[in-house]
């Protein structure tokens, strides 16, 4: 990485601290990465940008503010990225997956939280994290208690501005939605001094689900069997997916799947057990249970989660000649997600039997962040779904810290050995 502290100072980061998140990051990335054997060539682009993660894509945000663009921080996959495309700003998401920054966190926080949230408010507290450094404003929403009572907190250090997420998918409920996002581009028309048009929402439309399709692509590239790339690999690209540019994103990940249709064409058999992962979404750099699993005869073929088809299933309509029909687009595509902060939630358990089937997985392992009540809870439906569909199954409640990660490792070997 080049010498980026001129910039990480002028955004008035802690120097020091940084250096000491800097000095463990590249030694993990290492190890759960670079001695994979048999990457594809392609994956170079995404190795390049996580050793570039503080410094070149912070030089570009800044370019971008430079010039009078707007830098918007995100949690949530419900968010619609499209609006802030529109208004010509950028988005970066904001979730943070290391416990590094757990303990500053936890100064304003309950300890007995999930660690997510810990994690990016340690991140905004001790000022180490480069990208909430860069922002005008954070998105918040209504979704978990933990993280609506947090952005209390987080607004005494960055504007926050909250879309009230409902909890249930009625027909009022869409419509409440659909005032949210009407809310939610007034204030990026406002902040950006940018007016979000027709036009110019139909090609954050248009960029957003580029995204997605390139995504969706190299999920069903994984029902081969073998799967021609790790999970590892594919958890660190929807990770990136986050906080690259959205264009140049989605051509780099087209072009590795380019190349992973040919490696298809050639593959050969393998006796790995084929793992679907759901549950809570894994912050970068989290790569915890991934690279347990991947470390004993197992590869992850799909993950229902926020870091997985959650995020990038189903498309935005881009047909409609006003902002309303658009507005409703987007809350036809958003509500569709099934996060368990919704009530009922029985589209979530149907989606994992869906997957289990198209990708083929010989077992399935439920896992969710410590203190995560909605998925906790709803573990209990989706054991009993599995368990009709005679879909063997585990559930995992860990955090990220690495304390627990040789029980972690006897329980899935456990399991491998079972299905
Ligand atoms: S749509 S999963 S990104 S809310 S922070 S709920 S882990 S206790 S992240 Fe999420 Fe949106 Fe839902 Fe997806 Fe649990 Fe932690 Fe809350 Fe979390």
């Amino acid at each position: 990485m080049g010498d980026y502290r001129k910039l990480w100072s002028d955004l008035g980061m802690d120097l020091e601290k940084h250096d000491q998140l800097c000095a463990v990051l590249p030694g993990l990335f290492s190890d759960t990465y670079l001695n994979q054997e048999n990457r594809p060539d392609g994956m170079n682009y995404f190795n390049f940008v996580f050793s570039e993660v503080h410094g070149l894509r912070i030089q570009e945000l800044d370019e971008h503010k430079k010039k009078g663009g707007k830098v918007i921080g995100t949690f949530c996959v419900f968010v619609p990225d499209e609006v802030i495309f529109a208004a010509n700003a950028i988005a970066v998401g904001l979730c943070a997956g290391s416990q590094f920054w757990v303990e500053d966190g936890e100064k304003v926080l309950p300890r007995n939280l999930c660690p997510l949230i810990k994690a990016f408010m340690g991140a905004k507290l001790s000022g180490t994290c480069p990208y909430f450094e860069s922002c005008d404003m954070v998105i918040g929403e209504t979704t978990c208690d933990g993280k609506k009572k947090a952005w209390e907190i987080l607004d005494e250090y960055v504007p926050v501005h909250v879309m009230d997420l409902p909890q249930m998918k009625r027909e009022k409920d869409y419509k409440m939605w659909m005032d949210e996002i009407k809310i939610f581009i007034s204030k990026m028309e406002e902040l950006t001094g940018n007016k979000v048009t027709v036009e110019s929402l139909k090609e954050g439309i248009k960029i957003a689900n580029a995204k997605r399709r390139a995504l969706k692509r190299l999920s069903d590239l994984r029902k081969h069997k073998p799967s021609p790339i790790s999970g590892l690999d594919v958890l660190l690209i929807s990770q990136i997916a986050f906080n690259d540019d959205p264009i140049r994103f989605t051509e780099k990940l087209n072009e590795l799947c380019d190349e992973l249709d040919e490696r298809v064409k050639n593959s050969s058999t393998s006796d790995k057990k084929r793992i679907l992962i759901t549950g809570t979404p894994m912050a970068i750099p989290n790569w915890k249970l991934h690279s347990i699993i991947e470390s004993l005869n197992a590869d992850v073929v799909v993950e229902e989660t926020c870091t997985g088809t959650r995020y990038f299933e189903n498309e935005v309509s881009e047909e409609g000649d006003t902002i309303e029909d658009l507005i409703k687009n987007l809350a036809d595509r958003y509500l569709n997600i099934n996060c368990a902060c919704f009530t009922p939630n029985h589209g979530r358990t149907d989606d994992i039997i869906r997957y289990s089937k198209e990708y083929d997985a010989d077992g399935v392992i439920d896992c969710n962040l410590s203190f995560c009540h909605t998925y906790a809870i709803e573990h209990n439906e989706v054991e009993k779904a599995l368990r009709e569909n005679n879909i063997p199954n585990i559930h995992i409640e860990t955090d990220y810290s690495t304390e627990d990660s040789g029980q972690i490792k006897t329980r899935v070997e456990a399991f491998l050995e079972m299905i």
